[in-house]
């Protein structure tokens, strides 16, 4: 089977995550009391028997969803690809599902089917629409993994039985029903076996041939990596990766979470992920009214506006593996466009010597202006200094052009 065309999702660099669900109604609280974790976790963490936990359909009503403005705000955030989860641990399906009768049209006031609605408001801006698809852990399955408390019995499951009754059969439903998909992000494979795994890459793939599917689908079978959870590696990592990242501290809502990253935060993880060669999924979770909480709204559109300001040396860009993370910022480049991102203005911006000779050097945002460099040996490195002006270029992130001649060659 033939790989599927990577370069859209490695010049895209940056997608919004929505964990949206069941869970959201909660919220982080269960009878009263607070339940530690991630929110998406609340059925496990307080062991709620799948009883009381479907019950939460009957009120999970999001009456004030509406597909184009998490589009709209997808959009003017600067994230060129979107993935919502489908369907989590917790086995509830947030789009009409055939195959289950546990999903969202079917058991909650909502007579609507989010995904198909958010699927076309994302064609429609171009945006790469992907689904999040929990493979293995499935708390309302006696065949899945991870419901011990309403399942204990090991002896009675039967994952084959899951694999072929639900999980295939959804994904089906998905790369049918929702038109072009721009990638499955698989979960937490877990007991998965390399056959396993490959089976429902293979599904996918002949379902959808220009359907990526995520790292997450187990046993090194995806077509690219996905690191932990909010995890940013040290240096440049080859291959084609991402880093799934959180806002605050969960993933689905929780009310009382307002530990919110600020814009500048989120600004330096973007530049120092995709300068180590990744790509950064970052996440919100929507409340059970349908609404994205207006604090990472307000840091996303922030983001957004100095992604329409820079995002020439964010988009499309590459690694420069032999730099490894410079004490003022981060480094990519295009063509023969080598850029520097500097987080810290007061510091001596140095890098490694190019082989390419430099021919100007300009802030992106004036390439009018011209800025001084030298040739130096620093700590014993043939390096490059570069002089900046007094005021930074920009309220967050500065970016600086290195133009060169044409052919950026590495030492
Ligand atoms: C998983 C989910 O359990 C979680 O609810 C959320 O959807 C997150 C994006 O993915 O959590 C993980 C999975 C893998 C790692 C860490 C958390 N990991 O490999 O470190």
């Amino acid at each position: 089977m033939t790989k599927p065309d990577m370069q859209w999702w490695r010049d895209a660099k940056f997608g919004m995550f929505i964990h949206w669900g069941l869970y959201a109604v909660p919220a982080g609280i269960w009878k009263g009391q607070e339940i530690p974790g991630i929110g998406e976790w609340i059925m496990k963490r307080a062991q709620i028997p799948r009883r009381e936990y479907e019950k939460l359909a009957d009120e999970f009503n999001p009456i004030r969803f509406d597909a184009e403005e998490w589009a709209q705000l997808c959009q003017d955030s600067g994230m060129k690809y979107m993935v919502i989860t489908s369907k989590h641990h917790d086995g509830f399906a947030m789009y009409h599902s055939q195959c289950s009768d546990y999903n969202i049209v079917d058991r909650t006031p909502f007579d609507r089917d989010p995904m198909k609605e958010l699927a076309a408001a994302c064609q429609k801006r171009g945006i790469k629409f992907g689904f999040y698809y929990s493979q293995t852990q499935d708390w309302y399955e006696k065949d899945a993994v991870g419901n011990d408390w309403d399942f204990p019995n090991e002896d009675e499951k039967n994952f084959r039985r899951y694999l072929d009754n639900k999980v295939k059969p959804q994904l089906k439903e998905l790369l049918t029903n929702y038109g072009p998909i721009g990638l499955i992000w698989f979960d937490t494979p877990m007991t998965m076996t390399k056959e396993e795994s490959q089976e429902l890459a293979d599904y996918v793939h002949s379902l959808q041939p220009d359907c990526l599917v995520g790292g997450r689908v187990g046993n090194e079978c995806g077509d690219y990596r996905n690191l932990g959870d909010n995890e940013i590696p040290d240096e440049h990592v080859p291959g084609d990766w991402e880093t799934p990242c959180t806002l605050n501290d969960t993933w689905g809502f929780k009310k009382n979470d307002h530990n919110w990253k600020s814009a500048d935060t989120v600004l330096q993880l973007l530049v120092d992920i995709i300068s180590k060669g990744g790509n950064y999924l970052l996440n919100v979770g929507p409340t059970q009214e349908g609404v994205i909480p207006e604090p990472s709204c307000e840091i996303l559109r922030e983001v957004g506006r100095w992604l329409e300001r820079n995002g020439e040396a964010v988009y499309g860009t590459e690694p420069i593996p032999y730099i490894k993370p410079l004490s003022w910022g981060r480094v990519t480049e295009k063509a023969d466009k080598v850029y520097l991102h500097v987080f810290d203005w007061s510091s001596k911006v140095v890098l490694p010597e190019l082989t390419s000779p430099i021919e100007r050097a300009y802030p992106l945002n004036n390439p009018a202006a011209e800025l001084h460099w030298n040739a130096e040996t620093v700590a014993g490195e043939k390096s490059l200094v570069v002089s900046l002006p007094d005021a930074p270029l920009d309220e967050h992130v500065s970016v600086i052009v290195l133009e060169t001649n044409g052919e950026l060659r590495h030492m």
